[in-house]
């Protein structure tokens, strides 16, 4: 497939309401699911729940990241359409359920989340797993991947006014990570280590009172692109590199031209536009978890565009568009 990217085609906002309901009944219907210990059946409910919705929305839109493939989870498709076919012309990146483990286990931090860009400007990652470095709008134009963390913690508290010891960096509790645990700790920064989830640790990198400084280390290359586009809309700056985990996907990587290449956060999303939803399934800092109430659920999000910056909705998902919300 070749796309022509259209970094100034207007229009993302107009999508904004029908995304976040994409994201909202995705929402909805995984809290059904929530604490039953089966990831796979509640992954599948966001996405049957997403892939309806989002054809409502009114663009063209075509699925450029879609999580699922590295775990064989069910996943809306790479290159698989969405929207109603008229309209403005969009890349989406989805992860139905981010955090599946956490949804089956009742813990903090799983979400709803997708993104868009006017098409052709969401780089379409063929690996799984990414190196990454995201920070909030103090430090924007601070951070270099290719540097030792130290030297980046030093330049992101410098542009924060705060020592290093001050700063948080949510870092995914993985073998692969434990040299940057290391690391930041020897720098003096505190590490706060996430079972799952990374999309939520850039999150809260991003927003005001997140409670993370920066996000790092090893995690999901879909989520990479979803991070970014929260990058663009809110503000802040992200830096990325493939990490293949396994041979097959190192050839994966290498076949698409994408190893070693460092990815800007204007590499990850071209332009100035982009659209960000994320919506809460289980509770944490960050988002409240979807809730049953009167004739249905209950699930509360953010939305963010560069021009709207953050915003905090909530929205009623009624009971007829949610299996098994037993309202
Ligand atoms: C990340 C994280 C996800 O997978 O993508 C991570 O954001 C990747 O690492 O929530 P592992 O394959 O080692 O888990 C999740 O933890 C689950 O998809």
């Amino acid at each position: 497939m070749t796309v022509t990217g259209n970094a100034s085609a207007p229009g993302l906002e107009s999508l904004a309401l029908s995304m976040f309901r994409s994201a909202a009944v995705a929402a909805a219907a995984c809290r059904s699911w929530v604490g039953l210990g089966q990831k796979e059946q509640a992954d599948a409910a966001a996405v049957d729940a997403m892939r309806v919705e989002l054809a409502s929305v009114p663009g063209c839109g075509i699925v450029v990241i879609g999580e699922g493939e590295k775990d064989e989870a069910p996943m809306l498709f790479v290159d698989e359409p969405v929207g109603v076919g008229t309209g403005p012309a969009f890349d989406l990146a989805v992860d139905p359920l981010e955090g599946t483990s956490l949804c089956a286990t009742g813990a903090p931090g799983a979400i709803t989340v997708l993104a868009a860009a006017p098409r052709g400007c969401l780089a379409p990652l063929r690996g799984y797993y990414m190196d990454k470095l995201v920070v909030g709008a103090a430090a924007a134009g601070r951070i270099d991947i290719d540097d030792p963390i130290g030297v980046n913690l030093d330049r992101i508290a410098a542009a924060k006014g705060v020592p290093v010891r001050e700063l948080r960096v949510a870092v995914l509790a993985r073998p692969r990570n434990e040299q940057l645990v290391a690391d930041v700790r020897a720098a003096g920064a505190a590490v706060i280590q996430i079972p799952d989830g990374d999309v939520m640790a850039g999150l809260a990198a991003l927003v005001p009172d997140g409670g993370i400084d920066v996000a790092a280390g090893i995690g999901g290359a879909p989520e990479g692109v979803l991070t970014a586009c929260a990058v663009l809309a809110l503000g802040g700056d992200m830096q990325g590199r493939m990490a293949p985990q396994s041979a097959s996907e190192s050839a994966r990587v290498e076949a698409n031209e994408q190893a070693d290449l460092r990815y800007t956060l204007a590499d990850l999303v071209r332009g100035q536009d982009s659209l960000l939803v994320a919506c809460g399934v289980t509770d944490s800092t960050l988002l409240p978890g979807a809730r049953r109430s009167a004739g249905g659920v209950e699930v509360s999000g953010l939305l963010a565009t560069p021009r709207l910056g953050l915003i905090r909705m909530s929205m009623r998902v009624d009971a007829a568009t949610t299996p098994g919300s037993g309202a």
